[in-house]
């Protein structure tokens, strides 16, 4: 009885002093919920499937501006949720995995699980160059009524503002030559992992067979100004699975002669 009602105690983040934190909290939880609803019901097209990667999207266009939201699933053996989405957080392997960035700063660190992010993307012809600018956040999901939440993890990703980047000049606190060319996008993203462990037989020890790690990632991003629909629609079905099969290979590869890390 006295278990039951005992809280779980996750961390709390040291964020929570910063002017941002009443809306990172929000936008996390809703990402959060929103990523745990299904994509059955007919409103999810398919349109990419590779092994156990499942890619959906919803057509949308806001003031003539393509904005697809687009649902992925995976399931990948061998790493943890909180292995996957460390190495999506951390700035330290962004470029190792990121095919879409020339280049990236941490403008803010926040905390250990909160930063803000500036980061120049390749160009797409004949559209404008994008920079994007958001806080990320990393977080164990906190919830007491589902036994598997300390297994799950979420990583958001959204769109922000920065005295030291202000958009379409931003590139010159990075570059040395800008003239302020980049468009910016404005971006909600989040990855939700969670561990499924297979328990070992006679109580032996955990190892890396015995873990799956199921993932779901979300995105929406709104090109920010013109972009041919069809030439950006045709980029993100090339991107977003090379995306997901190169992000979660990194993860693997990274992990595989490494402990476990929950
Ligand atoms: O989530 C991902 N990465 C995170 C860390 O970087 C973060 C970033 C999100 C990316 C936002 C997209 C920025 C615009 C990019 C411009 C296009 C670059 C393509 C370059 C190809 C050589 O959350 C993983 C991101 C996975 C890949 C995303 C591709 C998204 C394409 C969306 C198109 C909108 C931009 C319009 C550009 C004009 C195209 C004609």
């Amino acid at each position: 009885e006295r278990l039951k009602s005992m809280p779980v105690s996750v961390p709390r983040s040291q964020a929570q002093s910063h002017v941002l934190w009443p809306e990172i909290d929000r936008i996390t939880a809703e990402q959060l919920h929103y990523a745990r609803q299904g994509v059955g019901e007919g409103v999810w097209e398919l349109f990419a499937e590779d092994g156990e990667m499942r890619m959906y999207k919803r057509e949308e266009e806001v003031n003539g501006l393509v904005v697809d939201p687009l649902k992925a699933v995976h399931t990948v053996k061998g790493v943890t949720g909180f292995e996957m989405c460390h190495y999506f957080f951390s700035p330290d392997y962004r470029l190792d995995w990121e095919t879409t960035i020339e280049q990236m700063k941490v403008l803010e660190k926040v905390s250990d699980d909160t930063m803000i992010f500036l980061q120049i993307h390749k160009r797409v012809w004949p559209a404008s160059q994008r920079d994007a600018l958001f806080w990320s956040h990393l977080r164990q999901v906190p919830d007491s009524r589902d036994p598997d939440a300390q297994n799950i993890w979420i990583v958001c990703n959204h769109s922000t503002e920065h005295h030291s980047a202000p958009e379409k000049s931003n590139g010159k606190y990075i570059r040395e030559k800008s003239n302020g060319k980049y468009i910016r996008v404005f971006l909600t993203v989040a990855l939700v992992c969670q561990t499924m462990i297979e328990p070992p037989k006679n109580g032996a020890q955990i190892t890396r067979d015995d873990l799956t790690c199921k993932i779901t990632y979300c995105s929406v991003v709104n090109p920010g100004g013109w972009a041919p629909a069809s030439v950006l629609r045709a980029v993100y079905k090339r991107e977003y699975p090379k995306f997901l099969k190169k992000f979660t290979h990194y993860v693997y590869d990274q992990c595989k002669n490494k402990p476990i890390r929950f």
